[in-house]
């Protein structure tokens, strides 16, 4: 007998790259969105596995919908990664962002409590919820410091769910990913922006491309490689959370660096602060420059995972350094440019 696996979210990025991961593992997959339209279905698209998938519309708001769902499918795990995920965007839909990101984990829990206390739950839990991490520390987090709605609103759906998973005995279990991005990420996230907009400068269809703040730092992973952990940390006797990370921080800048060398651009950074800009040293056109308005209310300066309980419990290594990722993503956008 196949086992069933529903993913919400399946029409982002880890939810393109869970299902094909899920689905070499001969899973049957019941993908759920709220949006469905056609121009969202490149990344399984890309895959090759969008007729491998039985797609559901689902808002995850609706607790009606999700029982419906959770009454005529034979589920045996539940992949939450329905949410409005741009923190730059919570600051200015809060509400919407509490809703999908709080709210719906709570809906999704409460049907599976009542209706199959059975189905194994995964809850997408971020790194956001730590806040800034300390440079100098080698210990696992436990002190939360959100610093947007969106972070807020993730560590309502992470408490959410262990209190869950202790009171009901459910397998209920959040994985706590630090960034992870990949050929599957949109533009609007800061890795794919700068990689799109680069080449987009070499090729001549864009003059240059603005940034907020550079100087944050990132513990950047390719997500292809962190899916199939979550798929273990639903396979465990006993149900743990877990940080899944590299254990390395880069600035932006340092991305930013990365890619003008893979592209071989000649560049230099010139002026500081709001006035800080990349400059072509061939043609002295500035590539680069910093928008106060792409800054956010509030940010997380430096970010880094520990990755101790992963490397023991779920035989984690990540294996993708930043420079590795910056290669994959590069020569995946040049595909669009090779005629
Ligand atoms: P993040 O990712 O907020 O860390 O959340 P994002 O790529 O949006 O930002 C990373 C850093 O880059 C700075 N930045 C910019 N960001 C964007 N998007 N656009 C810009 O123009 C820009 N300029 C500078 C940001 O200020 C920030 O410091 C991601 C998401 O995937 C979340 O859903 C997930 O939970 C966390 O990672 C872990």
């Amino acid at each position: 007998m196949k086992k069933v696996a529903l993913i919400t979210g399946i029409l982002g990025q880890d939810g393109a790259y869970l299902a094909n991961f899920l689905i070499s593992k001969n899973y049957k997959i019941i993908g759920t969105s709220r949006n469905m339209s056609k121009s969202k279905i490149w990344r399984l698209k890309k895959l090759k596995i969008e007729n491998k998938i039985k797609f559901i519309k689902l808002d995850i708001c609706k607790i009606n919908e999700i029982k419906k769902i959770i009454r005529k499918h034979k589920i045996d795990e539940i992949y939450n990664f329905a949410a409005q995920s741009y923190v730059s965007k919570s600051f200015q839909s809060p509400v919407q962002t509490a809703s999908v990101n709080a709210l719906g984990v709570i809906k999704i829990l409460e049907v599976i409590r009542n209706v199959n206390s059975k189905i194994k739950f995964y809850q997408a839990s971020s790194s956001e919820m730590f806040g800034n991490t300390k440079e100098k520390s080698n210990k696992n987090y436990d002190n939360f410091n959100p610093r947007s709605p969106y972070a807020i609103s993730k560590l309502f759906g992470h408490g959410i769910t262990k209190m869950y998973r202790n009171s009901y005995n459910l397998y209920a279990v959040s994985g706590i990913l630090f960034n992870h991005d990949s050929p599957l990420r949109s533009e609007d996230f800061v890795t794919k922006k700068i990689v799109v907009g680069m080449i987009k400068i070499l090729k001549r269809k864009k003059k240059f491309l603005e940034l907020g703040n550079i100087n944050t730092k990132r513990d950047w992973g390719y997500a292809k490689e962190f899916v199939p952990h979550i798929w273990r940390m639903m396979q465990l006797k006993k149900p743990e959370d877990f940080i899944i990370a590299t254990g390395k921080s880069h600035s932006i800048k340092e991305f930013i660096n990365m890619v003008t060398i893979y592209l071989n651009i000649d560049t230099k950074w010139v002026g500081k602060g709001i006035n800080e800009r990349l400059v072509n040293k061939r043609n002295n056109q500035i590539i680069i420059k910093i928008n106060k308005k792409l800054f956010r209310p509030s940010e997380i300066n430096y970010s880094r995972g520990i990755i101790n309980k992963a490397s023991k419990n779920l035989n984690w290594k990540p294996k993708t350094t930043l420079k590795k990722l910056v290669k994959i993503m590069v020569e995946d956008e040049m595909i669009n440019y090779s005629t």
